[in-house]
């Protein structure tokens, strides 16, 4: 089956990424793109005026943008990625879904319902089954799918490779985050070389109670969220792409580095790496594969996981990502092939 994908935000930041992951992916054909009212109805490549350093193929710079309504998708879309802010799409999403679309949106509203699945496939794949309890309780045809924030992608699979092993009892993170997370705005912002700011608007308590319902179990009606105390530091720093981190971990047992780093080792699309910074210029080899659910395929995609370190309470380590084509974009298709694999599209 090819699923015909429409993308919500197409001209922003994420909304290229995602037409640079999905127009060579063998499982989505690009069917639809759409942006602010005043991008309506031009070409692509007029209504994308800010452009980051990707290929945007002719088939899509010739395509039409529509606005982003449902009424401005054909209705032979099969799924919808989103990357909007999150105050268009907490009023956008659900319209889509009621109008029977499936949703796979990188946008922060709605990832603590109780009843949207917030999902990273190598983690938590079995929560996206939280649909059946959507469609019950919100009388949907369509379904809303999150997957993280970029900076809480970077960290939970090492994370849930510790908790499989070790159980966790305290998270601390400190963040060194990219400024293309923050879109147009960020990039824009190199100006802050030479300096560091410490705070990004509202990401500590994303990673804080993300992670806990990305770690949390499923009982096939909800998720009780992992009990583990989550405390979270985030700074922006004058790089490009790629989110790294620094995390703490309180373990339940008692845990040696060398069992650390087996846990890592066997843990799907974890690249375990003495010195994680060497990770993120596989991201960027022209001829990366595209990223997939499956596990043993170097697919690039990969979240880099080292320097680990014994500390008084259990652990120490550093992990680092792309943070818009793992993070953002890359999510969104992984959710988006999650979803295909298990026949909601
Ligand atoms: C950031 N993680 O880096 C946030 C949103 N992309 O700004």
């Amino acid at each position: 089956m090819t699923v015909r994908a429409g993308i919500l935000g197409a001209t922003g930041a994420v909304g290229q990424r995602l037409i640079q992951l999905l127009e060579p992916h063998p499982e989505f054909e690009i069917a639809a793109l759409t942006a602010s009212e005043d991008s309506a109805g031009k070409r692509y490549d007029e209504a994308a005026k800010w452009r980051i350093d990707v290929p945007i193929p002719d088939s899509v710079a010739e395509m039409t943008v529509g606005a982003t309504t449902p009424e401005d998708v054909p209705d032979d879309v099969d799924l919808i990625f989103s990357s909007l802010p999150s105050s268009v799409g907490e009023e956008v999403e659900p319209a889509f879904c009621e109008a029977g679309y499936i949703v796979s949106s990188n946008s922060s509203n709605a990832r603590a319902d109780d009843d949207v699945p917030l999902t990273i496939p190598e983690v938590n794949a079995d929560h996206i089954d939280l649909i059946e309890v959507q469609r019950d309780e919100r009388g949907w045809d369509g379904a809303l799918v999150k997957n993280p924030n970029c900076s809480t992608i970077t960290m939970v699979p090492p994370l849930a490779a510790l908790d499989e092993a070790f159980g966790l009892d305290r998270i601390t993170v400190s963040t060194l985050q990219a400024v293309s997370g923050a879109g147009y705005s960020g990039v824009t912002s190199m100006e802050i070389i030479d300096n560091a700011i410490p705070h990004i608007g509202g990401e500590e308590r994303k990673m804080e109670t993300e992670s806990r319902k990305l770690l949390g179990e499923f009982d096939g009606a909800e998720v009780s969220w992992h009990g583990a105390r989550v405390d979270a530091s985030c700074n922006r720093i004058p790089t490009l792409d790629g989110h790294l981190e620094n995390v703490w971990t309180d373990t339940e047992a008692d845990a040696t580095v060398e069992e650390a780093k087996e846990a890592m080792r066997s843990y799907p699309t974890l690249d375990l790496h003495s010195s994680p910074e060497q990770l993120i210029h596989v991201f960027e080899q022209p001829d990366r594969p595209q990223p997939r659910l499956d596990r043993d395929a170097d697919n690039g995609m990969a979240i880099a996981a080292g320097g680990i370190q014994e500390t008084d309470g259990g652990l120490q380590f550093n992990c680092l990502a792309h943070n818009t084509l793992r993070g953002a974009a890359g999510a969104s298709v992984l959710n988006g092939e999650l979803l295909l694999e298990r026949g909601y599209l």
